[in-house]
């Protein structure tokens, strides 16, 4: 490599040109002519920073960003694409820019980990401004995502160019924010507010063809090479002298009643986005493109990201957006752990859990062999899968070949025969230890030796399970949540013995189905269940103590919780708890406390198991799932506060979340010290994606973060203090983390 002299561009690290073949690494900042393997082609390239350089064909000069793996927006990316501007400005031999990405995707972003941090070097506003100020023509080679900032910096481009393949998008209302790098001001200005609202209040990306239409991209290229087909395009724009169209000099759309048509979409986003502040700021900054002068509706973009910036909402959100990736990780089993072909697979039951477990992997395009032990309960099985296929159908979701391949997807079967070629199969039989144990023994017997043997029970010991096979390495759960074709999570249950292979591959399995699988200890009802357990006693003691079910279920909707625990209750069936409680109080496992679960067993005892039988804590008319307040239940719960000897009092909107919701935070801290769940972020994986805990809350660990762990212990002592030792000492590691100032983020 020789140096050949400096480029003097005034930056503080020395640049120096080199020429050096196309494989040698840029390593430090500099310029080098780069000869292709042949030797026919020479390009000049210039790093701008450790993600940015820019490189010359011929007359067009390529920025070109590399921030594996999704070229997310870092300091680096932002100071590196404002150099590179400044130089290819500068370079008079240079008639045209390109935006390139190296990998598979445009810039998916700003990074998300750096969001809320002082931000340094140069702002994405100022980077879209940068190019936008350019006198040669720019154009965006848009590619696998133009996300968020990526978007904006694109929009800050005189054109945009993208492959058939590209999703655009201004996806920062999920994570509690709006576009803040231009995106509220120049969007508008180039689709409309309606097209523009509709991106940013959603969040949900377009396709290339969908923005072409829009006028958001100015051209869609079938698969070539993204790069040869922008250079050409900015060749063809420089050679045709072609109007530069910088957005922030376009006039704001003109909308005839502006205010009626932001009120009815805001009326829409406060129903489909409940209690997000994010999406409502958007509509003010969009209100700003149109109503302010561009520079003007730049600072109101600005505040109004800088406030959600710092806001409980997008700091929970981002922490989800995080912790949602970060559960693949599995602390002890490498990641390159060979994992075992899943092609086929069986499940042992066709209840309302075995049927969704079918669905779900027969949706993701696995073949699935359904056993059920009655021919009459298997055609059942059958007809309610048919019927979810069919409403698919019927609303479009699938075609009728996807439909068709469906149903010949799903084989029934009343003999477990059926699974002697399956790779992994599920049991989905009714939560009874000893059933449980002699379908294992057969499914040992007949399922091949290569085979995973999976329970989806939701709160039995998997290692007693297992033990009822000679190859408990090959046992594992996977609880599922009902219906199982549609909720994300999923609970891997590790046993004593269970191999690693066999983690990997569920993890992976899960994943590949579209689910979120978070790997759990084996323990009385894993992560989710456990936590469930004491939130659910204390919605019931609050009953005893005042409160009607309508309030408790109201109070925690308010909280931001999808539904309320009663109602639940009587949606799940309230057998099924009764039936827990039944076995835990077989095994002495249940608090000695007649108030324990006493409402929902006379419920249960009075045949109101819920929403089935249209009562339970509430009633319900036939056909609906409406929760009716019942004096029947209100006249039972003051006869067993009566007999219990409970006073009933008025109790708050206020108490009842701190009773319902720190036992979570509480039981959530031991599961941890036991090393049930990997992490606190696994934690609020699986509440808020399987319970219904408030994502704009970011799970129980990052509630208890946001309120402060300090006022969390103060609280569980007083409750403590109130009503004994027994449910509210706190946990040893509450304690820790307050004596040493620190948070459960401390151990993500
Ligand atoms: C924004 O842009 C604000 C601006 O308006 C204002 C600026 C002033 N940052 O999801 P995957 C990582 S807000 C950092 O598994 P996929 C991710 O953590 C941002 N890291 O892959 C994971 O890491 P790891 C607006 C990021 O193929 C790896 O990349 N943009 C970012 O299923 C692979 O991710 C968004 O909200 C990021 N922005 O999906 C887009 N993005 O391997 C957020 C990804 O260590 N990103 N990572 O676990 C996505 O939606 C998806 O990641 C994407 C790829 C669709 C891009």
């Amino acid at each position: 490599m020789d140096r050949v002299g400096s480029t003097g561009e005034g930056r503080t690290r020395a640049m120096y040109s080199f020429v050096c073949k196309r494989s040698c690494p840029l390593s430090t900042l500099g310029r080098a002519t780069l000869a292709t393997s042949a030797g026919t082609q020479a390009l000049v390239v210039t790093e701008h920073s450790e993600t940015v350089r820019s490189e010359r064909h011929g007359e067009i000069g390529v920025i070109v960003v590399d921030n594996p793996p999704v070229n997310a927006i870092a300091p680096s990316v932002r100071d590196g694409i404002y150099s590179a501007v400044q130089e290819l400005s500068a370079d008079e031999a240079v008639g045209a820019v390109v935006l390139h990405c190296a990998g598979s995707t445009f810039m998916a972003g700003a990074d998300i980990r750096g969001l809320g941090a002082r931000p340094t070097g140069r702002t994405t506003t100022e980077i879209s401004a940068a190019l936008e100020a350019m006198r040669k023509p720019v154009v965006a080679a848009l590619q696998g995502n133009a996300l968020g900032g990526g978007l904006e910096i694109a929009l800050g481009c005189h054109f945009r160019c993208a492959h058939s393949g590209t999703r655009l998008g201004l996806p920062e209302v999920n994570l509690g924010l709006i576009p803040g790098g231009g995106g509220t001001q120049r969007l508008p200005r180039l689709v409309g507010v309606e097209a523009a609202l509709q991106m940013i209040g959603s969040g949900k990306p377009v396709t290339a063809a969908e923005a072409l239409r829009l006028g958001l991209v100015d051209r869609v290229v079938e698969p070539v090479d993204i790069l040869a087909a922008a250079v050409a395009y900015a060749r063809e724009l420089r050679d045709a002298a072609v109007p530069l169209r910088r957005l922030s000099e376009v006039a704001p759309p003109s909308v005839p009643d502006l205010d009626a048509l932001l009120s009815s979409i805001e009326s829409g986003l406060r129903r489909t986005r409940k209690g997000e502040q994010a999406p409502l700021k958007a509509i003010e900054a969009v209100r700003a493109a149109v109503t302010t002068p561009f520079h003007e509706g730049l600072a109101t973009e600005a505040r109004l990201f800088a406030e959600l910036e710092n806001s409980s909402q997008s700091r929970a959100l981002r922490h989800l957006f995080l912790a949602e990736r970060q559960v693949a990780k599995l602390r002890g089993i490498p990641v390159d752990t060979p994992v075992r072909a899943v092609r086929r697979v069986g499940v042992v039951g066709g209840g309302t859990m075995g049927r969704g477990i079918a669905l779900a992997f027969c949706n993701a395009g696995l073949p699935v062999a359904l056993v059920e032990n009655e021919p009459a309960a298997l055609e059942r099985a059958m007809a309610a899968i048919a019927d979810v296929h069919a409403g698919a159908l019927g609303k479009g979701r699938i075609t009728a070949g996807q439909h068709a391949e469906r149903i010949a997807r799903i084989r029934g079967a009343t003999d477990m025969s059926a699974f002697a070629e399956v790779d992994l199969v599920i049991e989905a039989v009714f939560e009874d230890m000893a059933l449980k144990r002699r379908v294992f023994a057969d499914l040992e017997r007949i399922c091949p030796s290569h085979a995973i043997l999976a329970t989806n029970t939701s709160a039995l010991d998997i290692d007693a399970i297992a033990g009822a096979t000679g190859r408990p390495q090959d046992v594992i759960g996977l609880h599922f949540f009902s219906p199982a074709h549609i909720m994300r999570l999923v609970e891997v249950v590790q046993g004593r013995q269970t191999a690693t292979d066999v983690i990997a591959t569920a993890m992976k399995l899960v994943k590949s189905i579209d689910k979120i699988g978070v790997l759990a200890g084996n323990c009385d009802g894993f992560i989710g269940n456990r936590m469930l357990a004491g939130y659910r006693r204390e919605a019931e003691f609050l009953l005893l103590e005042g409160a009607s079910p309508q309030q408790v279920d109201h109070a925690l909707v308010g909280f931001g919780m999808a539904m309320g625990p009663h109602a639940m209750g009587d949606m799940a069936g309230l057998d099924i708890g009764a039936a827990g409680r039944r076995r835990r109080r077989a095994e002495g496992t249940l608090p000695d406390d007649p108030r324990f679960g006493v409402i929902a067993d006379k419920l249960v005892e009075l045949g109101r198991l819920g929403q089935k039988t249209s009562a339970g804590f509430y009633r319900y008319q036939p056909g609906s799932r409406d929760p009716l307040p019942d004096s029947e239940v209100a006249d039972l719960i003051e006869q067993e506060a009566l007999r219990l000897g409970v006073t009933r009092r008025q109790v708050s909107d206020e108490e009842i979340v701190e009773r319902c919701v720190y036992p979570l935070i509480n039981e959530a801290a031991r599961i941890l010290e036991e090393g049930i769940a990997q992490r606190p972020g696994d934690i609020d994986v699986v509440w808020v994606n399987g319970y219904g805990f408030p994502r704009v809350r970011g799970g129980p660990m990052q509630f208890a973060d946001e309120t402060g762990l300090a006022r969390v212990l103060e609280r569980l002592q007083q409750f403590g203090r109130q009503h004994g030792p027994l449910y509210w000492t706190p946990a040893p590691l509450i304690e820790r983390l307050v004596a040493e100032n620190a948070t459960f983020a401390t151990l993500n």
